[in-house]
């Protein structure tokens, strides 16, 4: 396959699966789901590659099929209003937390919101569990509390992750590099459990989600609502959350209750929960459904909807940044690289690391998952020699014989969705990083964040792409 690196058939059993905390044994429903998902992931990379993968479909079929689409970009500065406004909006994952032990803090943790953040009280607030069940219930914060929970690390990702290290990305989305992750410690009830509770009626087939947050998208009003399949939600790994890293969760991330789907992409994990219902209507499809699916144009009959989250690795960046063109800036000397990788439910095989911008890999040390559906920690050593300059990047394996798409590859899809081209790292080797007060000239650098002055800054354009493009060296 010309597109990916690394997907191969194997499935040679070896799973990293760390301890989990928690108030409840997870044992039984919760890794059985686990197994289960890690077995669809690989189904899933395979009907994305089917459909929209490089040699199926590319950017000069769109254009055929849409000669007048003017909602595309090709040019690596050129960001609209609307991206740095929801950019804003929507913040990273601070990068240097790779090196961070323990769950992503709130504040460093990605947000995406499509409308406001409700402002909900926790005292008054409750979800009603309805629809095509037996007896209906009002979950509020304090009898959610008092059920029993599952504590777990989830990693969370983007469907828009990498976006902008396509040639060509949707104008109006977020412009997020490899950073739209996160992985917090999540409690939270089993959704599968409530579901018993509230007793599913003959012919069930779905249950949506409502969120409490209310916009206009696509021309069309509406709370962001999203459904699962009623077996996906009766799999036992779904939560209903109250809590992020041991506190209540924040406005931004959901508050007082949300779901959670681990091992997804983060649109399924429906926030500001105002209603999960049961329905019997297998047609349900909401807007969101249909949004958050691998298409080749905007109307795509054959979309693959986003489910199970792809394979990648991410590095922190070593040494330290200029302000304004984030370059990172190492001394000289072997530099021990951390970062970490995960594949959603699946097993990590191995990663490898770069230093010359994806020509040549390495094998990195890898260590076991912190979890089910979290990440697992990994090293690798880099002998920087001063004065050169380097892009470094990671890649990761999964068990199920995933690998990462191929350096400027694109897997060109309506709305640039899971991308998984290796961050790239962008670094300058200077002893005097050492010292305060030292002088170390970037302007090259910084010339190069424009387009127009490229010329001028003497970068050459793989380096000014690596800087630029794929902002992986925050
Ligand atoms: N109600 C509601 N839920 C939502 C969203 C939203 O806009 N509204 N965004 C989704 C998307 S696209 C993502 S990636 C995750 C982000 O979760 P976080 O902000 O807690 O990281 O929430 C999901 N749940
Ligand atoms: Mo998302």
């Amino acid at each position: 396959m010309a597109d990916v690196q690394g997907d191969e058939s194997r499935n040679d059993g070896k799973r990293t699966m760390g301890s989990m905390g928690g108030e409840r044994s997870m044992g039984g429903a919760f890794l059985e789901a686990a197994m289960d998902e890690a077995r669809l992931a690989k189904k899933s990379r395979q009907a994305m590659l089917e459909h929209v993968g490089s040699g199926k479909y590319s950017a000069e079929d769109f254009a055929r099929a849409d000669p007048g689409d003017w909602k595309h970009t090709t040019s690596r500065d050129d960001f609209t209003a609307a991206e740095v406004q929801i950019g804003k909006r929507c913040h990273g994952f601070h990068l240097e937390l790779l090196r961070h032990q323990g769950p992503t803090p709130v504040s460093s943790h990605y947000v995406l919101t499509h409308y406001d953040v409700p402002v909900l009280d926790p005292a008054t607030h409750a979800v009603q569990v309805r629809g095509h069940v037996h007896r209906e219930l009002e979950l509020t914060l304090s009898s959610v509390r008092r059920r029993e929970s599952i504590t777990t690390p989830v990693l969370m990702a983007c469907a828009g992750i990498g976006r902008s290290q396509q040639q060509k990305r949707f104008w109006t989305h977020a412009p997020w590099g490899p950073d739209a992750i996160g992985c917090a410690l999540w409690t939270g009830c089993s959704l599968a459990d409530l579901l018993r509770e509230v007793g599913v009626r003959e012919g069930a087939k779905k249950v949506i989600f409502t969120g409490a947050d209310k916009g206009v998208e696509g021309n069309r009003v509406q709370h962001f609502q999203r459904c699962l399949s009623i077996e996906e939600a009766m799999k036992g790994h779904v939560l209903v959350c109250w809590a992020m890293n041991g506190e209540d969760l924040s406005p931004a991330h959901g508050a007082p209750i949300r779901l959670i789907v681990p091992g997804w992409y983060g649109m399924a994990s429906v926030k500001w929960l105002t209603s999960i219902e049961v329905t019997a209507d297998a047609s349900w499809w909401g807007y969101q459904m249909d949004a958050y699916s691998f298409k080749r144009t905007a109307e795509d009959p054959n979309a693959v909807p986003l489910t199970q989250l792809a394979v990648r690795a991410l590095m922190a960046p070593p040494g330290f940044p200029d302000f304004v063109s984030r370059t990172r800036v190492v001394p000289p000397g072997v530099q021990e690289i951390v970062g970490k990788a995960w594949a959603g439910a699946a097993g990590l095989d191995r990663v490898e690391f770069s230093s010359d911008n994806g020509e040549t890999w390495e094998r990195a040390e890898l260590e076991e998952k912190n979890g089910p559906f979290g990440w697992a920690a990994w090293k690798a050593k880099w002998n920087a020699l001063e004065g050169e300059t380097a892009v470094l990047c990671c890649r990761a394996f999964d068990c199920q014989g995933r690998g990462q798409d191929r350096l400027g590859t694109e897997i060109f899809n309506y709305a640039s969705f899971g991308c998984t081209q290796p961050q790239q790292v962008y670094c300058r080797v200077d002893a005097r990083i050492d010292t305060p007060g030292a002088d170390i000239d970037l302007t090259s650098e910084q010339k190069a964040a424009k387009t127009a002055l490229l010329q001028e800054s003497g970068l050459s354009v793989e380096h000014a792409q690596a800087l630029y493009q794929a902002p992986g060296s925050q």
